[in-house]
């Protein structure tokens, strides 16, 4: 079996391509297509176990079409200047992200904060010229800060504020959707300071007729076209006017590194990070909703009502992307880990939910058959991860799965499988699940 055959298919792809099929050619392995649960027979059992090099005491569970997380992370990180073993999706533009073991820290450390670039970040070494500008139909009073009239004019915040790529998880969708294939690295939680928008646009005066605000920044498109922006997206009034929508120069304490945005960005957390314009150099106050670069189309835009895989969608039924979905992540330990069956294994993660709080995380070690609560903790602030963590006993020797699932304030709980498909594969948040061998 190739690399590529092994990761086309994973657990959240089940229902979305051809679970029988795949289990007979990988596994022979029969799947009962009402229950969509696999049965393993004696010899695929076998096979999955010597492939796995350990017996699987969950067998039973084991859903169809299933690919062991053990196999999932076949990508080897490779270095990127200032990163501490990122995966590298795309050097043209740099695009990076951080494998889910990295992501253990409560603050992201600069280090190993994913990096999405849509064009060519500018070189910035002297930021005393720097200039933002506030303008737009709906302003009233245009003009522009320097940095240190934005610093010395208007009250400095800071918050713990969680980034994550719209597109982070596309890579299981199927039909597959084009661009960075990010698995579920695409996102972190470090601390920003800076001065709220809200202050700087009232400062401003933003007319009655407001309704967007939209950012321009000085990344140069790819196509070198100086015409063209790589990327000028935008939030309603109501995120502007959120307590934690800052327009930041810090990040962890120090200046925003170059890669993500110095020296001054947006930060609308817990919506798209594509919300998040880095290298800003103006917003302007819209009386319509923003139309900038990757705010029309199928850019950050999914179906109002869910499609068929693969499904043509008219451009009318298309909506933007606002808040994001709940999600977590396990951190720790790494998948593939060799653990002692006489030893409880302690697991931890994090877990966000767009505007939203996360009320519960669960933990299974039989494929989603039982669930255990977690521990979670409140986050830091509005808008920040929060961390959870669990301890477990694994009842015999063999490889088991751990699979972490989180359910928001509203009820809302990550799927098991793969959540509707759409044009660009944004909003993948199906549970994350790492591997473990028990001896
Ligand atoms: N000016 C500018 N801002 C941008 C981007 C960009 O390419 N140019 N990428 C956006 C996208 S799509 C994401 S996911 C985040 C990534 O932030 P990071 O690279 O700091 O992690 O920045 C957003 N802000
Ligand atoms: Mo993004």
């Amino acid at each position: 079996m190739s690399q590529k055959e092994q990761k086309s298919i994973g657990i959240h792809e089940l229902y979305g391509s051809d679970p029988d099929n795949a289990d007979l050619k990988l596994w022979g392995r029969k799947t009962d297509t009402l229950t969509r649960r696999g049965f393993l027979r004696n010899s695929g059992l076998s096979a999955l176990s010597a492939a796995i090099g350990a017996s699987i005491p969950f067998a039973r569970f084991m859903p169809a079409g299933l690919i062991p997380a053990a196999f999932a992370d076949s990508t080897q990180p490779f270095k990127l200047e200032g990163k501490d073993g990122l995966t590298i999706l795309n050097d043209h533009p740099i695009n990076a992200e951080t494998p889910a073991h990295l992501l253990d820290d409560k603050i992201t450390p600069a280090s190993r904060l994913f990096v999405r670039n849509n064009g060519i970040p500018p070189e910035v070494k002297d930021t005393s010229n720097w200039q933002l500008e506030i303008g737009g139909e709906s302003c009233e009073r245009p003009q522009s800060f320097s940095i240190e009239e934005l610093k010395s004019k208007f009250k400095h915040y800071t918050y713990q504020l969680q980034l994550e790529c719209g597109g982070n998880g596309r890579s299981e969708y199927n039909p597959p959707a084009k661009g960075n294939q990010w698995t579920t690295g695409a996102v972190g939680c470090p601390e920003w300071t800076g001065v709220r928008l809200r202050d700087v646009l009232k400062h401003c005066g933003v007319k009655d007729d407001a309704v967007y605000i939209g950012y321009y920044s000085a990344d140069k498109h790819l196509s070198g076209d100086p015409s063209k922006n790589p990327i000028s997206r935008g939030v309603p009034m109501h995120k502007a006017n959120e307590d934690e929508t800052l327009i930041a120069w810090a990040m962890n304490g120090e200046d925003i590194p170059q890669l993500h945005g110095y020296p001054l960005r947006l930060i609308c957390s817990g919506w798209p990070a594509s919300a998040s314009g880095k290298w800003l150099k103006k917003l302007v106050i819209r009386n319509k909703v923003h139309d900038g670069a990757k705010m029309t189309g199928t850019a950050y835009r999914v179906p109002c009502k869910p499609v068929k895989p693969g499904q043509a969608v008219a451009d009318e039924d298309m909506c933007i992307i606002e808040s994001m979905p709940v999600k977590s992540l396990i951190t720790y330990p790494k998948s593939g880990v060799i653990h002692e069956q006489t030893k409880k294994l302690s697991v931890r993660g994090h877990a966000w939910a767009g505007d939203l709080q996360v009320k519960e995380v669960f933990v299974s070690i039989d494929f989603g058959a039982t669930w255990s609560k977690a521990t979670l903790e409140k986050p830091k602030n509005r808008l920040a991860w929060q961390h959870w963590n669990s301890t477990i006993e694994l009842p015999e020797t063999g490889y088991y799965e751990i699979w972490a699932r989180a359910v928001d304030e509203q009820g809302k709980s990550q799927p098991m499988v793969l959540p509707g498909w759409n044009p660009k594969g944004y909003l993948n948040n199906a549970c994350h699940r790492i591997a473990v061998k028990v001896v």
